[in-house]
């Protein structure tokens, strides 16, 4: 079948220089790059071929420009999370404690990656969601979406809260360890176990797959996707000069026009209309704390 034409497919697994193609018609097919070239991610829309005549192996021809791609940057490697999102949810919890810094990292990689978050609160059925909620005072006054769930004790209010969300959507999911995360996918896709082994066997990833990006299916349409990663702890974002940092900060941003100096740093320059912000309470010590430490990173 070599010399037939390309076919557009949705790239929903990766593992080494093996990715797992869907066609929008519904159908996996096990595809490599050609040549040495091995950057796709999930979330990728491609042209490939079959290469055998058997129809179960194919080659990636082409890869489309990517609407946005939400990674990190660590001081050694880049870990791509997934391309082409339409949004990414934050999943924390009453409890674990969850990192302030994770979570401002997080939305500073989705910002510069002009993609946008909402956070979910989840486990309000504990008593511990006040301090959470109180934390997250600065994210809601950013015009971040919170929405509070506890997907355990209340599954169906929780899903009614959520569907409308991801309807339709490609969502990107992060969250740390305990939070719920699984208790998500199950609560939201069908099959998720299933959906899970299915890719597993193709990719014959077994055990790798706890490392690895997930794609799920949230209806049999398949509209609405949500895509599970791990590496939501030491998120680096070296990928952001320490000059454009405040500019990713919705709070810091909005004041940051008042500066006397257009490149000012909001670390010690005179008439700092972020510093005089902050003196005035309308930026949280805890944000600015946050910028201060990633400024000196990144610098
Ligand atoms: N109290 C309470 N526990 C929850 C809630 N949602 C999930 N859990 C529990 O929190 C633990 C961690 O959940 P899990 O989905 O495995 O988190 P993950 O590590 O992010 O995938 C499990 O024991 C869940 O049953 C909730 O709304 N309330
Ligand atoms: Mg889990
Ligand atoms: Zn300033």
């Amino acid at each position: 079948m070599r010399g037939a034409v390309s076919q557009p497919g949705l790239v929903v697994a990766c593992y080494g220089r093996q990715v797992l193609v869907e066609t929008p018609a519904g159908t996996r097919t096990v595809c490599r790059m050609r040549g040495k070239k091995n950057d796709l991610i999930v979330g990728d829309h491609v042209h490939w071929v079959f290469t055998d005549h058997t129809g179960t192996e194919g080659v990636i021809d082409s890869v489309d420009v990517r609407r946005n791609l939400l990674y990190r940057q660590d001081e050694r490697k880049t870990k791509s999370f997934a391309a082409n999102l339409d949004q990414l949810i934050v999943l924390l919890a009453a409890t674990p404690v969850f990192s302030e810094g994770q979570l401002a990292r997080a939305l500073i990689a989705a910002e510069h990656a002009g993609i946008a978050s909402r956070i979910v609160l989840n486990k309000a059925d504990l008593p511990q969601v006040d301090a959470a909620r109180a934390r997250l005072v600065p994210y809601t006054a950013m015009n971040i979406d919170v929405i509070t769930t506890s997907m355990k004790v209340a599954r169906e209010t929780a899903r009614s809260k959520l569907a409308p969300l991801l309807d339709g959507k490609t969502t990107m999911l992060l969250g740390p360890s305990g939070c719920g995360k699984s208790t998500l996918i199950n609560l939201m896709a069908p099959g998720a176990d299933a959906q899970v082994g299915e890719v597993s066997r193709a990719l014959s990833s077994g055990r790798h797959t706890t490392t690895s990006t997930r794609w799920y299916w949230l209806d049999t349409r398949r509209t609405t996707a949500l895509i599970d990663s791990p590496g939501f702890q030491e998120f680096g974002l070296r990928q952001i000069k320490a000059s454009d940092l405040s500019g990713h900060m919705p709070d810091l941003r909005q004041h940051s026009r008042r500066c006397k100096f257009y490149n000012c740093s909001h670390r010690h320059e005179p008439g700092c209309g972020v510093r005089a912000a902050l003196h005035r309470g309308e930026i949280s010590a805890s944000r600015m704390r946050l910028y201060d430490e990633l400024w000196e990173e990144l610098r």
